[in-house]
């Protein structure tokens, strides 16, 4: 399909964002502040929240700020082409409407809304192109899930291939047809995922978004490009179709004491750099819990896309 990828190939610069219940945690449990990406606070190497109580906690998530427009705005000024945002992170919070579970942001928090569709909304009306992030293989909070617990409430042993076919692929059917039209769909962390879940996952994405890419990530070397090492920017040249994942900090996820902001200068030339070397650029946001941008971040980027949008030919 000649159609499939056009955005990826054209867009080249876009906007990657981190935005989940672990936004409202900032990296600090019980009063304890850790140290690391936020979106990994509950995993063991962290705070090692049990299952039980980050799920408890949930309803105190509510990012009533959240603007889906001005969060486009700031992509626009900033000279990005689409955006990718974290639908469902390894802590298996889904952060839309979802229908295969009640761990989700309209059934689970005050907030009610679905920042998921508003999000593609507003990208669509912008003409900006737009897509998910979908963590396909760890998910911590559902029996069976990569990393989660092995049983249900009821003791019963759950294995993986319950947790795709009763979570997992009836999400990422539900994000491929009740969102629009998708730019791709970024899978992550394959881990120890078998090869026909990958091939099951690729068949229905191109099947209900033909004209999109799925990431490198999805494992078994199925994805139609490839993603080099987090936060990885290149100094010599690489082969093939491939893109940098970057951050405005130093957290994907949005952590209260991370104020390691790169300079318009930085975001500059890693973008142009990236782009002059045959990749794509996808430079992270972390909102904060009331769902706003960090003030910071889009500064930093606005005044890099004032030099980027002179030249709309990159
Ligand atoms: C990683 C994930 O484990 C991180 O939390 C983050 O999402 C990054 C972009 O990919 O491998």
């Amino acid at each position: 399909d000649s159609a499939r990828g056009k955005i990826f190939r054209n867009g080249r610069y876009a906007m990657f964002i981190h935005f989940g219940y672990f936004s409202h945690l900032a990296n600090k449990w019980n009063g304890k502040t850790y140290y690391g990406i936020g979106e990994w606070l509950m995993n063991e190497n962290m705070a090692k929240i049990s299952v039980k109580d980050y799920m408890a906690n949930v309803g105190d998530f509510n990012p009533a700020n959240f603007n889906a427009d001005s969060i486009v705005a700031v992509a626009k000024d900033a000279g990005m082409k689409y955006i990718i945002i974290t639908s469902k992170h390894h802590d298996g919070f889904a952060m839309f409407h979802s229908k295969a579970t009640k761990f989700n942001i309209v059934d689970a928090t005050p907030f009610r809304r679905d920042p998921m569709k508003e999000l593609a909304l507003a990208c669509q009306k912008a003409g900006l192109g737009f897509g998910f992030y979908y963590s396909q293989y760890q998910d911590w909070t559902t029996p069976g899930g990569g990393g989660g617990p092995a049983t249900d409430e009821n003791g019963k042993a759950v294995s993986f291939d319950e947790y795709f076919y009763k979570r997992c692929l009836p999400e990422v059917e539900q994000i491929t047809t009740e969102y629009g039209p998708l730019a791709l769909v970024w899978f992550d962390t394959p881990g120890g995922i078998g090869k026909k879940y990958v091939e099951k996952l690729v068949e229905v994405v191109h099947k209900n978004q033909p004209a999109a890419f799925v990431s490198g990530r999805v494992g078994h070397g199925l994805g139609d490009y490839s993603t080099l090492g987090d936060m990885e920017v290149p100094r010599k040249n690489v082969p093939g179709l491939w893109e940098s994942v970057d951050v405005t900090n130093d957290s994907w996820g949005y952590a209260w004491y991370d104020n390691n902001w790169k300079s318009p200068k930085t975001i500059l030339t890693n973008t142009l750099s990236t782009i002059a070397r045959g990749g794509n650029y996808m430079l992270n946001i972390g909102p904060k819990d009331d769902g706003t941008v960090a003030k910071q971040a889009a500064a930093a980027l606005r005044s890099a896309g004032s030099w980027i949008k002179r030249y709309p030919e990159i």
